[in-house]
């Protein structure tokens, strides 16, 4: 029987659309998910919305809407983003939903029955944007922390739940289960909170005050307070009590959240569940904020990152990647978006994605797509197949203690292994004097990337689909396991190992600079049109140009030279060039040899910093920065261009 594994995130309010927060923590609950599928358990994941409350009520008159057609419209935009971020949740739940309504009112029957609730005045300072009350030791200067706002005083009888009953049990449950509530700070600060006397929870509203909310089931007049609602959320989502679903899930249910619902999910989720006679949950794993300028995203702020924005310009696996690469579990990140596109343009386009099309570029041109066998491996072999392996183990470690950046780290390092491999191996000499050590090596390289396509999977689903299948993998997304990955030389490629077109297209780091101050104010005198474009040539002329493939198999730094790389290039059946590019700036020289090139082949040699360059390398520019032009298949070193 395969374990289980159940991962939740918060159940979003409606009251906004989605931003990068709340994508984050559903990616986070995704790679959560995705790893576990990837370590051969039987998972499920729920994410959904919250709907009743206050803030629900007003944010729909504010739009001019029914609470109802406003929850619909709010909750339907989650419902939709979270494909396009390639989520893969089972179930969405909203709290409007019946099922939920019924388990919300049996429970508090439950809860009652146990004599945990009672019918009480009461005074107090309350928040109606936090829909809570607060005692004034919570407060800084008088005002809601939150919302900056002095909260109202009110008056009124409620129905409350006695929390103060469960504060010695759930103190010693936090102390015995050390992984309880984590990270560390997490859990120390709710046992902080509990070394004071923990106070009854207020649990119901008057149908006077607010109707848009769950009747409770023993009084007409009140409905439920959202947050008795929506925590149980988590079980109603697996038809608790009774559910197949509940049975297998529940005793193995972690959640995922954000530091700001740590007291509701820390102190009266466990609190409730007691009281309900339900187990408590296995894990409440807590993260920091998205932060931008040190501040915190807010609306009236206007500094709200939309995700679907950003992954239309930079693609959803850039996206993702550098949400999990960035941010340490549990601290808080300053979100830029320079910094997403170093991220992009260093690990993913060059370290990851040259590394994939250099490497299957050699299947293609070497064995015509057909993996070859391994011979005997020497150290270096036996290298990089012990650091491989040993990724798969260190890589599980980090995972589990949630630190997904550490885990990332220690992929790239074998990425950048391999890469050091293949310069050192250089198969494009081995193809000339060692035809067999050649086959040797180009194995390895395949098994390797057949690991790191594995490992890399939670993350950037898509592009590590495309690997495999590309690797020609008969195990490829949630097909593929932990347990197969150690097993060297398992899989042979199911058809010819595919080319590889570029994963990740490079972005240029100037781009926002140069878009950003409006067109009018950027703009050039115009020169007279004739000079806009080149002028015409003849075919004759054109006949001219000798331009020919080249292999770049050796690429070295020019002292002093910020953009110029001095590059050897395999020219066939002619002796070896040497060309100087003016590509620094856009490719790290590791990532270069191996890569097929266009050539002009008959230019006067130039001498630039001191460095005789024997060709031109043909490239595109463009917003995305510098493109080499390469075959789109592997061609012979020396072939002319017609
Ligand atoms: O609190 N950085 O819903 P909510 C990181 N309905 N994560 C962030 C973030 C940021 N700047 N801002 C928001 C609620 N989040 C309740 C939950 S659960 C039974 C009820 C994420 O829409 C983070 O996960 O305010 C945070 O905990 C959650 O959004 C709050 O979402």
């Amino acid at each position: 029987m395969s374990e289980k594994f159940y991962i939740t995130t918060p159940i979003y309010y409606v009251n906004a659309e989605p931003h990068i927060g709340h994508a984050y923590t559903t990616i986070v609950a995704d790679v959560l998910n995705r790893f576990h599928k990837l370590a051969g358990s039987n998972t499920f994941f729920l994410t959904g919305t919250d709907e009743h409350g206050d803030k629900i009520v007003a944010a729909a008159e504010n739009a001019g809407q029914t609470p109802k057609e406003y929850t619909d419209r709010i909750s339907g935009m989650f419902q939709d983003l979270w494909p396009r971020l390639n989520i893969s949740n089972n179930a969405f739940i909203r709290t409007t939903d019946a099922y939920h309504q019924e388990t919300v009112q049996n429970i508090l029957s439950l809860v009652k029955e146990k004599d945990d609730i009672y019918f009480s005045e009461y005074e107090g300072l309350y928040c109606f944007g936090c829909e809570r009350f607060y005692t004034e030791k919570e407060l800084v200067d008088g005002k809601c922390p939150d919302h900056q706002k002095e909260p109202d005083i009110i008056k009124e009888a409620n129905y409350f739940f006695r929390m103060s009953r469960y504060q010695e049990w759930l103190i010693e449950h936090i102390t015995e289960n050390p992984s309880f509530i984590r990270p560390e700070r997490y859990r120390n600060e709710v046992l902080s909170f509990l070394s004071e006397p923990l106070e009854d929870l207020c649990i119901s509203r008057p149908k006077s005050r607010l109707k848009w909310g769950i009747t409770l089931p023993f009084d007409e007049d009140f409905v439920t307070y959202v947050w008795f609602d929506a925590l149980i959320n988590y079980v109603s989502a697996l038809g608790y009590p009774e559910g197949a679903a509940f049975q297998d899930f529940w005793p193995v249910a972690q959640h995922v959240i954000a530091k700001d619902i740590l007291k509701p999910h820390g102190i009266y989720w466990p609190c409730m569940l007691k009281s309900a006679g339900i187990e408590p949950y296995q894990h409440l794993n807590v993260h920091g904020y998205w932060n931008i300028n040190a501040g915190k995203m807010s609306k009236s702020v206007g500094n709200v990152v939309e995700p679907l924005e950003l992954v239309d310009i930079y693609g959803l696996d850039p996206f993702r990647y550098f949400l999990m690469r960035e941010m340490a579990f549990g601290l808080d990140s300053e979100f830029s978006e320079d910094a997403l596109v170093q991220r992009l343009n260093a690990d993913l386009a060059n370290d990851l994605g040259n590394l994939v099309s250099r490497s299957l570029t050699m299947v293609h041109k070497y064995f015509e797509g057909a993996l070859p066998s391994a011979g005997p491996s020497n150290e270096e072999d036996e290298a990089l197949k012990n650091n491989a392996v040993l990724l798969i183990e260190i890589y599980q470690g980090h995972m589990n203690q949630l630190a997904f950046h550490k885990a990332l780290m220690a992929v790239w390092e074998v990425i950048s292994d391999v890469n050091k491999y293949i310069d050192q191996m250089a198969p494009w000499v081995l193809a000339k004097s060692e035809p067999e050590r050649l086959k040797t090596v180009i194995n390895h390289i395949f098994e390797t990337l057949r690991i790191v396509a594995g490992l890399v999977w939670p993350f950037i689903p898509a592009s590590a689909e495309k690997i495999q299948e590309q690797l020609g993998l008969t195990h490829k997304g949630d097909q593929c396991r932990l347990v197969d990955l150690r097993t060297w030389g398992l899989e042979k490629p199911a058809h010819p190992i595919l080319k590889a077109p570029g994963l990740f297209p490079r972005i240029d780091l100037k781009r926002k600079e140069k878009d950003a101050p409006p067109a009018a104010t950027k703009k050039k005198p115009r020169k007279a049109k004739t000079d806009e474009k080149p002028s015409a040539i003849s075919f004759k002329d054109f006949q001219k140009l000798d331009l020919r493939i080249g292999v770049i198999i050796a690429a070295e730094e020019i002292p002093d030279s910020k953009k110029l790389l001095k590059l050897t290039v395999d020219m066939g059946e002619e002796r070896e060039r040497t060309v100087v590019a003016g590509i620094k700036e856009h490719y790290r020289k590791e990532t270069l040899p191996g890569v097929q090139v266009l050539l002009v082949a008959n230019l006067e040699p130039v001498k630039l910093m001191g460095v005789e360059s024997q060709g031109m390398l043909l490239a595109a520019g463009d917003k995305g920065g510098l493109h080499l032009i390469t075959p789109d298949s592997a061609a012979m070193p020396g072939a002319r261009v017609k």
